[in-house]
């Protein structure tokens, strides 16, 4: 098994923590100390600091390179994505959004080699794609680190349109913007290249990004969102995919009591299925 996943528990863990507890300490820097993630060659190394949401889908260059949905190995494994929120000292709230791949950004476009994506947003979870953050220009107007309102029309995709199923004409999965309306600035910190982080080898390269939540307009109403939201990346390609579905927001103390009683549940019912 090459793969790792942490995603399920972790969610909903974090889900109960105060997700503004850690304001004014995410720096886009490209630097990810500041996210409690830690390059140590152990696969504890993935998980950041209480109150950071996140997805860990570490692959390696094992059964033939297969990633989700297309194949590449770890040159296009998406490895990790990363978001927590923060209202700074200004009073203005900010999302933070961090990636780990083993995508080298300067990856050409051409020939068998693409290039990377552009962090994509979908609020109400409803499958049109409402905003891109651009990791690199993208048009004559449309520049790197631009956050840009979109709707899936304004979308290049990728090769497949199911997992393992070659069909670049009918593929859903987004990889960057094309087109859509430049709503104001995030600020983009790429790092250079780097190693031991997790337990399958290889080179990884980390983005961090930090949005206004003003750009988002209605989506976001003060200090947290108004809707529940996917945050995805991928390169052009999509060859792999990588999603974080956040929770809404912090439960209420009932809903809290909801979660952890599903929680058990789900515990419960995992340990019955290994007797
Ligand atoms: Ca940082
Ligand atoms: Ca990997
Ligand atoms: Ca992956
Ligand atoms: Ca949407």
């Amino acid at each position: 098994m090459n793969k790792n996943l942490v995603a399920g528990l972790c969610l909903a863990l974090c889900a109960a923590t105060p997700l503004a507890a850690h304001a004014g300490t995410i720096t886009i820097d490209g630097n990810f100390a500041d996210w409690g993630i830690t390059n140590n060659g152990t696969a504890a190394g993935w998980t950041p600091k209480a109150g950071v949401l996140f997805v860990v889908e570490d692959q390696s260059n094992a059964n033939g390179g297969y990633l989700n949905p297309g194949w590449g190995g770890q040159a296009y494994d998406a490895e990790a994505l990363y978001l927590s929120w923060q209202t700074k000292a200004n009073g203005l709230t900010y999302l933070d959004i961090a990636l780990i791949t083993g995508h080298d950004p300067s990856t050409p476009t051409g020939g068998n080699s693409y290039g990377r994506g552009d962090f994509a947003i979908d609020f109400g979870r409803d499958g049109t794609w409402d905003f891109g953050i651009l990791t690199a220009n993208r048009s004559a107007t449309l520049h790197q680190g631009d956050v840009v309102a979109t709707t899936n029309a304004n979308w290049a995709t990728g090769l497949w349109s199911a997992p393992a199923v070659y069909d670049p004409a009918h593929s859903s999965y987004v990889t960057s913007v094309t087109d859509g309306t430049d709503v104001g600035d995030a600020a983009l910190a790429i790092s250079s290249s780097f190693v031991n982080m997790g337990t399958l080898g290889g080179k990884h390269w980390f983005y961090e990004v930090e949005i206004p939540v003003a750009n988002f307009g209605s989506y976001w109403q003060g200090a947290n969102p108004a809707e529940a939201f996917d945050v995805q990346w991928t390169m052009l390609c999509a060859n792999d995919v990588i999603t974080l579905d956040p929770p809404l927001a912090v439960p209420e103390p009932a809903g809290l009591a909801l979660l952890l009683g599903g929680l058990g549940l789900a515990a419960g019912t995992a340990r019955r299925r290994t007797k």
